[in-house]
């Protein structure tokens, strides 16, 4: 496939640097070929069966009004119809991870970067870096639903806040990130649900951080979180339980500022650790777990 044509300056903000200098372009639809499209049926035909039971409601409710289907690559000008429509949310392609910065801005301004490509076959289990499956199947869905439309806009504002108070804050910030957008569980009456991106796009995890007695399922509390390291090369030894989107909203109003002064000053929890104060969903067995690796 030849690279994908670089679209510079798409925005520039109020004369500042164009915004997009980092890696935004078009999606090169036509491009993608019939391999292309049936990693992407074979993921989404498994996940969806995979997800009955284990996602929460609104994650598939709203996966089904952003009209994905499994037979080919979805449009990232269809989805825009949907989302603009919806909640004001655009998808921009990308080369993959942007830098922090970048990333909070494009978030902070409704739009969500998505990586072009997809994951070869030989990757179905498995892939290090966010592709188009893991942004599409995994992060989009949820830009429609308007509680978590507006939770990702704040957390992008949030970022670019981190970003100018210092290194510490952006790490704070990013276990936030880690522990709902990514890998979150949300609770409701049927038990526990899956919402975080992270999760519903990995067959394994999906199963894993439901079902397995080995990692702790622990309430939200957002500085417990905040203050907890996490993992980047396996399953999450500890996953955080909301009881609802409006409590993420809620909970992240407060400006940050003292949060962040109050946790330069203390040491983080490991990615395994269960505290007294904490609301215990289950107590994980840590079988299996890494002696060392918590980011
Ligand atoms: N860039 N394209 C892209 N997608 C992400 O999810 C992403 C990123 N850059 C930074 C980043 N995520 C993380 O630092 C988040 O935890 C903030
Ligand atoms: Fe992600």
């Amino acid at each position: 496939m030849n690279q994908p044509r670089r679209v510079e300056n798409l925005h520039t903000d109020k004369g500042k640097v164009p915004v997009y200098a980092t890696g935004v372009v078009e999606q090169p639809w036509a491009d993608y070929s019939a391999v292309d499209h049936d990693v992407w049926r074979r993921l989404y035909e498994r996940q969806r069966q995979i997800l009955v039971g284990r996602a929460s409601d609104e994650f598939l409710i709203a996966q089904d009004a952003m009209g994905m289907t499994p037979d080919r690559i979805p449009k990232f000008d269809d989805l825009n119809q949907a989302l603009r429509a919806a909640t004001g949310w655009e998808l921009i392609g990308v080369e993959g991870l942007l830098p922090e910065l970048d990333f909070f801005d494009h978030l902070a301004n409704r739009r969500f970067p998505v990586t072009w490509w997809i994951r070869k076959p030989e990757q179905i289990d498995y892939i290090e870096e966010p592709d188009l499956f893991h942004d599409l199947f995994g992060h989009v869905p949820l830009l429609i639903n308007p509680l978590f439309a507006d939770y990702m806009q704040a957390y992008g504002r949030g970022g670019v806040k981190a970003h100018g108070i210092g290194p510490e804050a952006l790490v704070n910030l990013t276990r936030l990130y880690w522990y709902t957008v990514e890998f979150g569980l949300i609770k409701q009456k049927e038990g526990l649900r899956i919402y975080g991106s992270g999760i519903v796009s990995s067959k394994g995890e999906s199963i894993h951080c439901l079902e397995s007695a080995a990692p702790n399922r622990i309430g939200f509390d957002l500085e417990r979180i905040m203050r907890t390291r996490y993992r980047i090369d396996t399953y999450q030894k500890t996953y955080f339980v909301i009881d609802s989107f409006e409590q993420l909203i809620e909970a992240t109003e407060p400006d940050f500022t003292p949060i962040y002064a109050r946790l330069a000053a203390q040491d983080s929890y490991p990615a395994g650790t269960v505290l007294d104060a904490d609301q215990v969903y289950h107590r994980g067995s840590g079988e299996g777990w890494a002696g060392d690796g918590d980011v």
